[in-house]
């Protein structure tokens, strides 16, 4: 049963192959480009970016991982096979490490981290004050699917109040929940850091801009953890610039990676980090791949599945 990966390039495969051996030892895992792989017999793909129209070149594949928990890279191919599944990875580890990144970065602007590592750099002496704990103000999280609800609960561990976005309304215990279009200023009024943990989606296209970020209380924080395609970058350093954000972490940009001139890099209230709030190994997400696929031939539906209609 071959298994191709395009995820972490070439050089990857052998990290792909050993985490597959521990779980699913009857899985040939391949490179995508591996010169004369018979594409007839490819049954998995596992993949980041694929380019568009690779994958229905494999005419028995039975599922399409993506190496990620977000698969806009795969679904935006014009040419998907129709009728096969694609499935996030989604390991528990993947909504651990993303609520420890949250937790990470609503912490930091609440301590004002970039500021100290600023009077660091400079060697200066000077008291941070910051104007409150973090506990004292409420996180609000856009997305409250497999990252957001598990991110939530770490906040709220921490003592943190949080209140949630989603399309339907959730009944997570502690966490305040807002529903759909017609909640979304009623969210957004009373959100003192905002987290997005968006997919991206026609819907979500550009949603962080000026208009959005406008109905925030002045002096919020931004946590953008979702895609770069969802935030308009000026309209955030703007936000910055005119004190209506008081500081930003900022994960994902589009273009990735994030060009070396853009004044995000160097903005002083920005803390930017590379498209890497959650990355699982490549261990751990095999075993997960692996579970799922024998779940699969066992004919049993996979979980985290994603859904055209919804567009995620
Ligand atoms: P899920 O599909 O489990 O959850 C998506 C959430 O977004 C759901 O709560 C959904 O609402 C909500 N949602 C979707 N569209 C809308 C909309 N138009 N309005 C309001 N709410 C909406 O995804 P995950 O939690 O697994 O992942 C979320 C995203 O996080 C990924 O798509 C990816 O872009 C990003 N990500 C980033 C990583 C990084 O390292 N930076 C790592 C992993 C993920 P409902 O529950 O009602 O369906
Ligand atoms: C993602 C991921 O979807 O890294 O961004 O999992």
């Amino acid at each position: 049963m071959i298994l191709v990966v395009k995820s972490g390039g070439e050089a990857a495969v052998a990290e792909w192959r050993a985490g597959f051996a521990a779980h699913a030892p009857q899985l040939d895992v391949r490179w995508w480009d591996e010169p004369g792989l018979d594409p007839a017999r490819v049954e998995y793909a596992v993949v980041w970016d694929p380019e568009p129209g690779r994958l229905a070149g494999f005419p028995k594949l039975k599922a399409i991982f993506g190496s990620g928990a977000g698969v806009d890279h795969i679904a935006s191919d014009p040419h998907l096979p129709p009728g096969v599944p694609v499935i996030r990875c989604v390991p528990w580890e993947a909504a651990q490490r993303m609520g420890e990144f949250v937790c990470w970065a609503v912490l930091s602007l609440a301590k004002e981290a970039r500021r100290m590592a600023q009077l660091q750099a400079a060697r200066r002496w000077e008291n941070v004050d910051p104007p409150f704990a973090a506990a004292a103000r409420t996180v609000g999280i856009m997305g409250l699917g497999a990252m957001g609800e598990h991110t939530a609960r770490m906040l709220l561990g921490l003592g943190i109040p949080v209140r949630g976005w989603s399309r339907g309304r959730k009944s997570i215990p502690g966490v305040e929940s807002f529903a759909g279009a017609a909640e979304l200023d009623a969210f957004l009024a009373g959100t003192d850091v905002l987290v997005c943990l968006l997919p991206a989606t026609p819907e979500t296209q550009g949603i962080i801009a000026t208009p959005l970020l406008a109905k925030l209380p002045r002096g919020a924080g931004l946590v953008q953890v979702g895609r770069g395609s969802q935030q308009v970058l000026p309209d955030i350093l703007a936000a910055l610039d005119s004190g209506q954000l008081s500081g930003a972490v900022l994960d994902v940009f589009a273009p990735e990676p994030l060009p070396a001139e853009n004044p995000a890099w160097s903005h002083p209230g920005v803390i930017v980090t590379p498209h890497t709030a959650s990355l699982p190994t490549r261990a751990e997400r095999a075993r997960y791949i692996a579970d799922v696929i024998a779940m699969l031939e066992r004919g049993e539906a996979p979980p985290h599945a994603y859904d055209p209609a919804r567009g995620y």
